[in-house]
């Protein structure tokens, strides 16, 4: 704790963290008391969880959780640990089941986890006050979070779906089906993986995929040096979304920039496709000929929201790509991807799977390798926090801001 506040102390506003922070395990630790078990993480979306009795699994640190849409049609978490002797009871990621029966002595629990039948357990014992032990878990429009504090921050969610639900909920995520998710494994501390996400500083040098129909200009992401230049394209910008403003109204799209502020630490942001493009393709064609419930015609927007710490997500009007960052060690970070279309396309007729994961299976390896020599840099002797581009990383300088807060609140 000492060491902390110390290390705490050496940071400067500005600049990176102090070398400890992405690479000690000490600290590492310190993250999953004052961050991960007192957060909302963002785990996974309703498109994943179609009829009652579906169920993933969830590793966040030490706790095993499993998300399980129940007979209400409500999705719920618990925590994978037997109130028995302890084993898990979902012992595959994900799968669909009537009930939760453990696999030891085969307790029974209901889809609400109650538990329901255990045998010869004798008459004085009493199922009741031995259901899963719940999780507190919500939704914005269908992006789910959890949150593993015994005492959750339910005025920050509360104020997070406020802001978020309308944007989200033109998409009916409830309608679509993951068509692919992707698991990496990036060796690199998870700031680092969340440091690179919030800038675009490096994207022009290594992102040609993305680059095909990402706007490369503006919204924090850098100008061109020249001003003159600059404010040619900035009017461009400008004059793109008057034009877009009114369709998007008539659609009933949320469509206004919502920014990061002191207390709001999540961002959303709707895009206009660069190069004619109407979907993060590499022919910037679409990559599901069946478009989201919302739409009649092909619209070139991308809807982007980031929260603070672990979530990433395209809206298009073909698909969707929602990511999450769950920590595993201070040197490894998993990456969770996945592609969304809507629940009638077919694979094969309406989309092809590798034209539609192309652009961010590149641009996810691209990230991994950049966050990996990050992390292997700081590990240098030689290493001191560098200076952060007002310009162009000044979401990467609220994320740290962030960061530091979360931590200061636990010394
Ligand atoms: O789109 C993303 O999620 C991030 C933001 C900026 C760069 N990058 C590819
Ligand atoms: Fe689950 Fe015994 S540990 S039934
Ligand atoms: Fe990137």
């Amino acid at each position: 704790m000492e060491k902390i506040a110390e290390l705490l102390h050496q940071y400067r506003q500005g600049k990176g963290l102090p070398a400890a922070f992405y690479t000690s395990n000490e600290i590492f630790k310190f993250d999953v008391e004052q961050i991960f078990k007192k957060t909302w993480i963002y785990v996974g979306v309703v498109s994943e969880f179609k009829k009652k009795g579906e169920f993933r699994v969830v590793q966040v640190d030490n706790n095993s959780i499993i998300l399980v849409r129940d007979e209400q049609g409500d999705i719920r978490a618990f925590h994978n640990s037997c109130r028995h002797r302890g084993a898990q009871i979902c012992v595959t990621e994900k799968g669909n089941v009537p009930k939760l029966v453990c696999p030891y002595h085969q307790w029974v629990y209901g889809l609400n986890g109650d538990l329901i039948y255990a045998g010869r357990m004798g008459e004085s014992f009493s199922c009741k006050g031995n259901g899963l032990k719940p999780v507190a878990i919500e939704s914005i429009a269908g992006l789910l979070f959890i949150n593993l504090s015994k005492d959750p921050s339910y005025a920050d969610i509360e104020k997070m779906k406020t802001d978020l639900a309308p944007y989200v909920g033109f998409y009916q995520l409830d309608r679509l089906k993951v068509a692919k998710e992707i698991d990496i494994i990036e060796k690199a501390n998870w700031k680092l993986v969340v440091e690179n996400n919030r800038e675009c500083y490096h994207c022009n040098a290594n992102h040609p995929e993305l680059l095909k129909s990402w706007p490369p200009f503006g919204a924090g992401f850098g100008w061109p040096d020249d001003p003159r230049e600059a404010a040619a394209i900035a009017k461009k910008i400008d004059e793109a979304y008057a034009v877009k403003r009114p369709l998007w109204d008539s659609m009933g799209m949320t469509h206004e920039p919502l920014d990061l502020t002191a207390d709001r630490w999540y961002r959303a942001m709707m895009m206009i496709l660069e190069n004619g493009a109407l979907s993060q393709t590499m022919n910037g064609e679409l990559a599901c000929k069946k478009l989201l419930p919302g739409f009649t015609e092909p619209d070139n927007s991308d809807l982007s929201m980031w929260t603070h710490f672990n979530s990433w997500h395209h809206f298009m009007c073909d698909h969707v790509v929602t990511t999450m960052a769950i920590p595993i060690s201070e040197s490894e970070t998993l990456v969770r991807t996945r592609w969304l279309v809507h629940e009638d396309a077919q694979e094969g007729v309406d989309y092809d799977l590798d034209n539609l994961t192309h652009v961010w299976v590149q641009t996810n390896d691209q990230d991994r390798w950049l966050a990996e020599i990050n992390h292997a840099g700081i590990r240098s002797d030689a290493y001191q926090p560098g200076q952060y581009s007002e310009e162009t990383e000044g979401l990467v300088m609220n994320f740290i801001g962030w960061y530091i807060k979360q931590l200061q609140s636990g010394i």
